[in-house]
């Protein structure tokens, strides 16, 4: 596999190589790992950009002097390796404080705490030259339906953000809001659970205009969907700001897998769809190739790099299988025999009215409809095809 280069506009969140593999059930199995060491790491394995919580680089709660201090460190560490910023995001999840959510709590005091952690931290990410700010609201869910006023939640939580996109407007700042959407964990139902559920919220938003999406692959994993439809249905709503790729292997708890070790084949349509777009054109994704994985508790250090460089190997071998499947010309000829190209063409004609349709017997009561239902789509070959050249047999 080629190496990565800066035109693959690889990112990594800081949080994904720096988990030290905590979980429900046991204790650390690695060392804590410095930002400084990720930073150049990841550089030299061929990242371009670093993401961030708040609180992977600054301790919650850190006083001012300290934060300057640790901002310092990293600043620098950036500086030596070119290493760029592209996405800054909050830890509204992890102190207890935020146990019943940030911009949902219940409690209004818990409220305007989480909404300034976040304001703060939309300076840091202006600052740093982010030009995404994630949000992922982790907590803003319940288990118990009795809990929660749920026409309220969403009255705050759309409260919450139409708050910082203002804010982000206000300040000039040139970024972007992309939700995250997720069905649950850590909450037993979380809000805006699918990318479906956060664009018709979004719709709602006063300042929905610089409020886009997220889409995480495991998340839409975990509720049943297909990621590549639910970043089409982005794409077409020009919605898609940016991605979180990773691997999931069926519904279940959060995997964080690397990407393509879950489910390899839709790994591929994502990449054909990110990389190539729709095949009739249309809105493309241009923002950094984000991964938002974990490396798995079995690893020891060596292993953390290794599955970091996994995610881009990954990407990129997806990359060259999907470009010569939409190269082959055998693959051109099935789709065309499938009619993948015929339905760009709109069903109304240009220039054709209603009128014209409602006119027009050969539509309806002239048409040999035995005929037309008994035509195939052969698209079991189209796939067979796709199938092929994802596993280099082509
Ligand atoms: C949780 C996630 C989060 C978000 C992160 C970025 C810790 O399942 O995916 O990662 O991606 O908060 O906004
Ligand atoms: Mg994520
Ligand atoms: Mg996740
Ligand atoms: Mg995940």
């Amino acid at each position: 596999v080629r190496k990565p280069t800066p035109e693959d506009k690889f990112a990594f969140g800081l949080w994904t190589v720096g988990w030290a593999a905590r979980d429900q059930f046991g204790s650390a199995s690695r060392p804590e790992l410095d930002v400084v060491e990720s930073v150049h790491r990841l550089a030299e394995l061929g990242a371009s950009f670093v993401t961030f919580h708040d609180n992977d680089v600054i301790p919650f709660g850190a006083d001012a002097a300290t934060r300057d201090e640790i901002l310092t460190r990293f600043r620098k560490a950036l500086d030596e390796t070119g290493v760029k910023v592209s996405m800054v995001t909050t830890d509204t999840f992890a102190h207890p404080i935020f146990k019943d959510g940030a911009f949902t709590s219940n409690d209004r005091e818990v409220r305007r705490y989480g909404l300034r952690k976040v304001l703060q931290n939309v300076d840091l990410a202006a600052e740093m030259g982010a030009e995404t700010f994630v949000m992922w609201g982790g907590r803003e869910g319940a288990e118990y339906d009795a809990s929660k006023d749920l026409f309220a939640a969403h009255e705050r939580y759309a409260e919450g953000i139409d708050t910082v996109a203002g804010y982000i407007k206000s300040k000039g700042y040139g970024m972007r809001i992309a939700l995250e959407p997720k069905p649950n964990e850590p909450r037993g139902d979380i809000l805006l659970p699918t990318v479906g559920h956060a664009l018709a919220f979004i719709e709602k938003l006063e300042n929905g205009d610089i409020v886009g999406l997220n889409p995480e692959t495991g998340h839409e994993q975990m509720a049943g969907l297909n990621y590549t439809v639910g970043l089409a249905q982005a794409l077409w709503a020009e919605k898609l700001f940016h991605i979180d790729l990773n691997g999931q292997r069926s519904i279940k708890y959060d995997q964080d897998l690397v990407f393509g070790h879950g489910d390899l084949l839709s790994a591929f349509f994502t990449v054909d769809l990110v990389e190539n777009g729709f095949p009739s054109g249309g809105p493309k994704y241009d923002g950094p190739v984000h991964f938002d994985y974990k490396p798995s508790r079995t690893e020891d250090m060596q292993g953390v790099w290794a599955s970091a460089a996994a995610n881009m190997s990954m990407y990129i071998l997806l990359k060259e299988r999907a470009q010569a499947f939409r190269a082959d010309p055998e693959v051109q000829a099935a789709m065309e025999a499938s009619k993948v190209f015929e339905l760009a063409q709109p069903t109304i004609a240009e220039g054709e009215t209603l009128e014209d349709l409602l006119a027009d017997r050969s539509a309806y009561e002239d048409l040999d409809v035995d005929a037309v239902a008994a035509r195939g789509f052969h698209f079991v070959h189209l796939n067979q095809l796709a199938v092929e050249h994802a596993l280099g047999g082509r």
